[in-house]
């Protein structure tokens, strides 16, 4: 028995250079080719394999205000529990067909802990992180080890680690992740698998320190009696203190006239792993940015494609044909090569030292990886 399925795509004739006249002969070649499933490359060449990138995705800006008004509201009325497992709200580029992805392979999400609530444990293949823009009082428990956030801190969490977050304080706690999920989603790859329904009471406790911090988190010094396992860092915390002062550090280097910075006024720090620095997660590079009050920064364009979250002080940023005013917590996201540029600048409520402070992650681990990264500086 036969069965005709419809045809999926419909070839038409391409006018340009090099392109076969658009004949009746031609026509019955192409109804041909569709009835065999099959596509030629010179109608298509354009798009599959184009002079440079051109991504599917736009810059975008999403207010932080709004993104906390609107989780607020989500924490008095959506559960969080087994299911759903997290109230995570995700930044969903405008042209990524409502899917919850902020970039092809990048997912961004605010998450909200009531008082007193627990998400329930789970783990799966997808890398994560979070960073804190405000407040404290979550403890993410990272296979057993408890971590406490606060403001500033970034706290990576390789693949397949059994995690839970437990809001021990009276009061709601907002933060940002960032996972790979829509770039696994492609992978086809994904495991995900749930824990317990309650982590014990040993875990149910409030330190000022996760145990990953105290063996892993001296600088320069590599216990010797550790494993650093094979994926990710072993670093659970990387505390604002050390970032503020090693940003604060550089700019006073460049200042003294022993340079420091990576341009002038620009000061920037990667986060990575102690045991070998590199990235500090398989397919997530995550950097700090600080753009002294009245500079800006080069324009760079950059294959592969970054979130940023600014952490404190305001400027405006420019993002391909795009250019907002920025303040505290908002989120906006660099394509593929767009060029990208931040200036520091006095906002409209002015409390901070000036600085334009950046929080950045992107997927340039993959791209390096691949072989596919390049970087054009001066873009203009
Ligand atoms: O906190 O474990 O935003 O698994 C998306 C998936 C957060 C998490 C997200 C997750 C988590
Ligand atoms: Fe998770």
């Amino acid at each position: 028995m036969s069965t005709t399925l419809p045809t999926p795509f419909r070839l038409t004739a391409v006018d340009g250079p090099d392109q076969p006249e658009p004949t009746p002969a031609l026509e019955h070649l192409y109804r041909g080719f569709e009835q065999e499933l099959l596509v030629p490359l010179w109608t298509e060449i354009g798009d599959l394999m184009p002079l440079h990138p051109r991504s599917r995705a736009v810059p975008h800006l999403w207010r932080w205000e709004r993104l906390v008004e609107l989780a607020a509201r989500a924490g008095d009325l959506v559960p969080v529990g087994r299911g759903g497992e997290r109230r995570a709200i995700a930044l969903a580029n405008p042209t990524l067909a409502g899917r919850p992805f902020a970039t092809p392979t990048l997912w961004a999400a605010i998450q909200y802990l009531m008082p007193g609530e627990d998400a329930p444990e789970h783990r799966h293949t997808q890398h994560a992180f979070r960073f804190v823009v405000e407040g404290e009082g979550v403890w993410t428990v990272v296979g057993g080890d408890p971590v406490p956030m606060r403001r500033g801190d970034f706290l990576p969490q390789a693949g397949w680690n059994w995690h839970a977050h437990h809001n021990a304080t009276d009061a709601p706690m907002a933060w940002i992740d960032g996972l790979d999920i829509p770039l696994q989603h492609l992978t086809e790859a994904q495991f995900f698998e749930f824990g317990r329904e309650e982590i014990s009471d040993a875990e149910r406790i409030e330190p000022e320190r996760s145990r990953s911090e105290r063996l892993w988190g001296h600088p320069g010094l590599r216990p010797l009696a550790a494993s650093a396992g094979s994926r990710g860092t072993p670093l659970l915390a990387y505390r604002w203190e050390h970032t503020d002062r090693a940003l604060t550090d550089q700019l006073r280097l460049e200042q003294e006239g022993f340079g420091g910075t990576v341009e002038a006024g620009h000061a920037a720090v990667r986060f990575t792993n102690p045991a070998d620095g590199s990235d500090v997660l398989p397919t997530i590079r995550a950097e700090f940015h600080r753009v002294v009050r009245g500079a800006e920064t080069t324009p760079v364009r950059e294959t592969g494609s970054s979130v940023y979250q600014v952490f404190d002080g305001s400027g405006t940023v420019t993002v391909g044909d795009q250019r907002w005013s920025v303040t505290r917590g908002d989120l906006f996201v660099v394509p593929s090569w767009e060029p990208f540029s931040a200036r520091s600048e006095a906002g409209r409520t002015d409390s901070d030292a000036g600085h334009l402070d950046l929080f950045r992650f992107s997927d340039a681990p993959v791209f390096e990886a691949l072989g596919l990264d390049r970087t054009q500086k001066d873009s203009r």
